[in-house]
């Protein structure tokens, strides 16, 4: 059963018994469902705010042991993060929508490319933060056309909601071992994005785990951040390192993390499941051919004014040019291309620390070879 309140404010006639009340919150939800796949969205169930008990227990050890690293906002607001009823307790429905990116190259081929950087494949054209949460905005003002009189919030990423166990709670999909949400019809090459309303809608079944005794994600991430299955160490993600991390790298991580030069997306690119993946609904996600494997020595000589313009509209600008030209100059420590030596030359002066440092360590990296 739904528990559906049943808000419409009918009542019987005196003198007639009362009907029962009419639970349309399933016609509701499938009306919904098809107008998210409308939208563009490849998948969309239904939760309810309270059905994740299990998460702020997990978010607080994760954090007490200090795998947030630098993230220090997932330190602050825990309560809202870890309890989306407490976030907004007027919610009753959680609608959470996947949103497809599959790239059409292998990523992994690219790892061999060595005087190339490699760029994560959700980044390689525009911000889906901003392309997501303006369908989001157009499928939530379309349900309060339809159901006048409630409200929504919508959340991609940024907010203090978890948006993963949610979207496992709401059956659409399930956490792997590498922590992301993969389904069985779709893979894993998905963002998610959630719709928070005051409208009482069905909830959908939770989807259970279907990784079995694989092991595949775990075993290729370049930099071991598995503590465990179903665990991340987010201080020795190559995604976090290059995205995330201001400042120098751990000289002992920086070889591991080859020519990834923002994110990473090797775990997710060894998940079996992805045979069954489907190809993006929106242009805005297929590779920009400018980014796909760009060239290190090309990139490393973008000042403030040239990063801008490469990036704009692309996740990658929010990191700023002081961390991506670090990011690069890692790339070309671990490139084995003596010709790039002088290119990292280049900039062992250069204004921003971080920078300085990481073309000092990729000279003596290159400093042997001929
Ligand atoms: C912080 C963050 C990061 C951090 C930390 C990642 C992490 N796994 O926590 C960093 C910077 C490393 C990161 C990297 C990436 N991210 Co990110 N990230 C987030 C963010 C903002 C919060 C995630 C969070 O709450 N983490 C905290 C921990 C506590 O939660 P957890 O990940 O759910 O992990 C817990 C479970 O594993 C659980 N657990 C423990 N034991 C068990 C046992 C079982 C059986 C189960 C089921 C669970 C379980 O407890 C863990 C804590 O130990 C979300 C957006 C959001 N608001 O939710 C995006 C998000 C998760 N990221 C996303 C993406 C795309 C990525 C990257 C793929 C990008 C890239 N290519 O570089 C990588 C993937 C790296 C990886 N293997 O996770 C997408 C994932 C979409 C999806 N299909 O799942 C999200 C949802 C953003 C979005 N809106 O689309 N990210
Ligand atoms: S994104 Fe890369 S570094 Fe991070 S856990 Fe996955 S494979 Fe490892
Ligand atoms: S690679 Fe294997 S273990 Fe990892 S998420 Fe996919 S199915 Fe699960």
């Amino acid at each position: 059963m739904s528990g559906t309140r049943n808000k419409g404010g009918l009542s019987a006639p005196p003198g007639l018994p009362a009907s029962p009340p009419e639970d349309i919150s399933g016609q509701k939800k499938e009306a919904l469902v098809a107008r998210a796949l409308e939208e563009g969205f490849s998948k969309c169930r239904v939760t309810r705010p309270d059905a994740i008990p299990q998460a702020a227990g997990r978010l607080a050890e994760f954090v007490a042991q200090g795998r947030h690293g630098q993230m220090g906002w997932m330190a602050e607001r825990m309560n809202w993060r870890g309890d989306p009823a407490a976030l907004w307790p007027e919610a009753r429905s959680v609608v959470m929508l996947a949103e497809v990116y599959t790239p059409e190259h292998d990523p992994l081929a690219l790892l061999e490319v060595k005087d190339r950087g490699v760029i994560s494949s959700y980044a390689l054209n525009r911000d889906y933060h901003d392309v997501v949460k303006k369908r989001l905005k157009r499928l939530g003002r379309w349900l309060l056309e339809q159901w006048p009189g409630h409200e929504i919030k919508v959340f991609v990423d940024t907010a203090p909601v978890m948006e993963k166990p949610l979207a496992e709670a709401a059956g659409l999909g399930w956490q792997g071992k590498h922590t992301n949400l993969l389904a069985r019809d779709l893979g894993n090459w998905f963002f998610l994005g959630a719709i928070f309303t005051t409208l009482e809608l069905e909830p959908d079944a939770p989807e259970r785990e279907h990784c079995g005794s694989c092991r595949a994600c775990l075993d290729i991430c370049p930099t071991g951040a598995f503590p465990a299955p179903w665990q991340l160490d987010a201080r020795r993600c190559i995604s976090y390192l290059t995205i995330e991390h201001a400042g120098p790298v751990d000289a002992d991580l920086r070889p591991l993390m080859g020519n990834r030069i923002y994110g990473c997306d090797d775990c997710l690119a060894a998940c079996p499941w992805n045979k069954f993946a489907v190809a993006a609904r929106e242009a805005k996600y297929h590779a920009r051919p400018d980014l796909v494997a760009p060239d290190l020595a090309d990139l490393s000589g973008l000042d403030d004014a040239g990063f801008r313009a490469r990036f704009s509209g692309s996740p990658v600008k929010r990191i700023g040019r002081g961390r991506f030209v670090r990011n690069v100059l890692y790339a070309i420590g671990n490139s084995g291309e003596a010709a790039l030596r002088p290119v990292a030359a280049r900039l062992v002066e250069d204004a921003d620390p971080a920078v300085a440092d990481a073309a000092r360590w990729a000279c003596a990296r290159l400093a042997d070879l001929r």
